[in-house]
């Protein structure tokens, strides 16, 4: 029998190439899209399929990590096989501006799924978007057993939502897994986190549509990976005989001024003809530097990165400078393009 799935966060980054992956593997794929007043599809719009189409495997629900009820009557309904939680509020900087939003939607919206889970009786298997950002203040290299020290409301509200999948776990014996994911980035990153921040400039700088790019502290060191890589572990981990927690990253470490070197270095550009500091982009409390140690995933789940960070850079100015060239001749513009 083919298995199903249900996502929430499947307009993201990772969910959109999540969605692929499974699609690919002959799931059905459920979606909790949440109301926005704007299309917010545009992810997954090349995925999309007609709601006639007879045996259609992309369905996509209107609910909200904010609404339990929905939630339950989404479980109970669909009954799915796995459910990938990847739905948040997954800005940090944003976190800041609106803490308790993301502790209700980041922190508690975890606690309403797995509750969900339970009340729907419902015999699933749940991945949890645990993240990097745990770790916060506690010195690099990162691994499972690395004590957490959250910088931001949003590091706080992922603490909470990896133990409460641990409890739901222990306490209820769910198959509760969380992948405890570092940065990782794609041309489908979105526009206000760094990486693409940066490659958006580079293509609009090259075209000459702009000039300056504001940005705040360029010290932070990241461990950047590449997210359809990264989508492969979340699934990997589901299909493991038992459940656990993973750290997935490549172990290798860049400052911003490094990515910001090699994306301007990539258009033939160089950063320090257009790169202003402005203050506002810098956090309260800042995450200096995060690199992650993978060796469990590897010898539990043979994962392994293949994509580093330089490549990285490549591959996301190349891919905004095609969006670019695009957008400007009129062509139709699929967002997302790999
Ligand atoms: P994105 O910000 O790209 O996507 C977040 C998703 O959550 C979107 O689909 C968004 O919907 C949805 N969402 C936001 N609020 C709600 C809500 N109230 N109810 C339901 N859905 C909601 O994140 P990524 O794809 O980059 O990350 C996926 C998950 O992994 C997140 O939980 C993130 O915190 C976590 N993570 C990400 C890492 C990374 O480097 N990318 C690293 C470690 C963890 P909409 O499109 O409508 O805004
Ligand atoms: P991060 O990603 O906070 O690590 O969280 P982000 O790309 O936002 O910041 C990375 C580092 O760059 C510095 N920085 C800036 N960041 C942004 N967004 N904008 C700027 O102008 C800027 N200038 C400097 C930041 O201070 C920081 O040190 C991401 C998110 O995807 C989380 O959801 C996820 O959990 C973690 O990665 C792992």
């Amino acid at each position: 029998m083919a298995k199903s799935a249900l996502i929430t966060g499947i307009t993201g980054q990772d969910g959109s190439y999540l969605t692929e992956l499974l699609l690919g593997k002959g799931y059905t794929v459920h979606g909790l899209l949440r109301r926005s007043s704007s299309f917010n599809t545009a992810r997954i719009d090349h995925l999309y399929e007609d709601p006639h189409t007879a045996g259609r495997r992309l369905v996509l629900h209107h609910a909200d990590l904010g609404d339990g009820v929905a939630l339950v009557n989404l479980l109970r309904d669909l009954r799915p096989d796995e459910v990938y939680n990847l739905g948040a509020q997954s800005h940090v900087r944003v976190s800041f501006d609106a803490p308790l939003y993301t502790a209700d939607v980041t922190g508690m919206g975890t606690l309403r799924l797995l509750e969900a889970i339970r009340a729907s009786g419902v015999d699933t298997r749940i991945y949890q978007a645990s993240s990097s950002e745990m770790f916060g203040a506690a010195p690099p290299p990162q691994h499972e057993g690395t004590p957490f020290h959250p910088r931001s409301p949003y590091g706080c509200a992922k603490v909470f939502g990896y133990w409460a999948a641990v409890n739901y776990r222990e306490a209820y014996g769910l198959f509760a897994s969380n992948g405890i994911l570092f940065n990782h980035e794609s041309p489908r990153r979105g526009e206000t986190f760094v990486t693409r921040k940066i490659t958006r400039a580079v293509a609009r700088i090259r075209a000459g549509l702009q000039d300056r790019l504001y940005l705040g502290n360029l010290d932070a060191v990241r461990d950047w990976g590449y997210a359809p890589e990264y989508a492969e572990a979340m699934w990997q981990m589901l299909q493991h005989e038992a459940p656990g927690d993973y750290v997935v990253a490549t172990g290798v470490a860049a400052t911003v001024r490094d990515f910001l070197t090699a994306a301007f270095g990539a258009a033939g550009l160089d950063w320090e003809r257009h790169v202003r500091f402005d203050p506002k982009y810098r956090r309260p409390s800042e995450v200096d530097a995060l690199i992650g140690d993978a060796a469990h995933a590897e010898a539990e789940l043979g994962w392994k990165p293949r994509v580093l960070w330089p490549e990285l850079a490549r591959i996301m100015v190349e891919a905004d400078i095609s969006l670019l060239e695009a957008e400007l001749s009129g062509t139709t513009v699929r967002v997302d393009r790999q």
